[in-house]
């Protein structure tokens, strides 16, 4: 059901109003791109961010591989963000127990719109995000379900728990990152990074498949791009590269 419905009617059905944002953003500007900005400095990711913004939804960052990520330059991100219409997606993988969770958000997650989680430690520190995050419906959790590196797990049991905790937490997760479709919930939207037009895969586990064969095989509502863009001696001009293969996928898709 969630993979022939359209981002419109997905929106009307949606449960988290950042659900709502994020479909009307992809829907208004013709993108279900999220580009991973894996570089190695802020100014650089700054740089990215106005670079690619045109072409994007999402804008995915590991604030803890820059060395001089502050407040300043978060404040910046959002105003980048603002000004080209995407959300700011930090890839945190949080899993531990509340607690712990509660300081690593205020850290590391609470700048971001939305956050990743690795839900194995029980509902703590989604609980932890829920009252952190104080207004709820402008944060959002993804839950990391499937990765799309070799030798990743894939467990029914696994999989059964993130469907689980997103229905335990309906205003607070917006869906997965995994490699194939998870849920058939209309309301919750499926990332799928390892996606690439040209590799099939690096020196370290990680796999690729094409836009097309991300969104219309496996899939994904949006679709994640680190180095097939960052690498590009052109980022803008390989986003809008990545933009139109994975828009068309999705028109494809709710078109048969
Ligand atoms: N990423 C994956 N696979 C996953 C998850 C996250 O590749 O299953 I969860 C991240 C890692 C990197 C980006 O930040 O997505 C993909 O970058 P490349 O397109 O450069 O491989």
């Amino acid at each position: 059901e969630r993979l022939i419905k359209t981002f419109e009617l997905r929106a009307d059905a949606a449960v988290h109003p950042l659900v709502r944002s994020l479909l009307g953003i992809v829907t208004s500007k013709r993108s279900n791109l999220c580009v991973s900005a894996d570089v190695s400095s802020c100014t650089e990711l700054l740089t990215l961010a106005q670079q690619v913004g045109p072409h994007i939804c999402l804008l995915k960052t590991h604030v803890d591989t820059l060395p001089d990520f502050s407040d300043s330059v978060a404040q910046q991100l959002r105003s980048v963000a603002q000004q080209h219409n995407f959300l700011l997606f930090e890839d945190s993988k949080f899993v531990d127990i509340g607690a712990t969770v509660a300081r690593q958000w205020e850290r590391r997650g609470a700048w971001a719109d939305i956050v990743t989680v690795v839900p194995i430690a029980g509902d703590g520190l989604l609980t932890a995000i829920a009252q952190a995050a104080l207004d709820n419906s402008k944060k959002g959790v993804i839950l990391v379900a499937e990765m799309s590196s070799d030798g990743a797990l894939r467990s029914a049991e696994y999989q059964e728990m993130c469907r689980a905790a997103a229905k335990r937490f309906p205003h607070l997760v917006m869906g997965f990152v995994s490699q194939s479709s998870i849920s058939q919930s209309p309301w919750l939207l499926q990332l799928s990074p390892g996606v690439s037009v040209s590799a099939s895969g690096d020196a370290l586990g990680q796999r690729y498949v094409s836009p097309e064969c991300s969104v219309g095989e496996r899939g994904a509502d949006v679709i994640i791009v680190g180095r097939g863009v960052t690498t590009s001696s052109d980022p803008a001009a390989a986003a809008a590269n990545y933009q139109q293969l994975a828009y068309s996928a999705y028109l494809e898709r709710v078109k048969r």
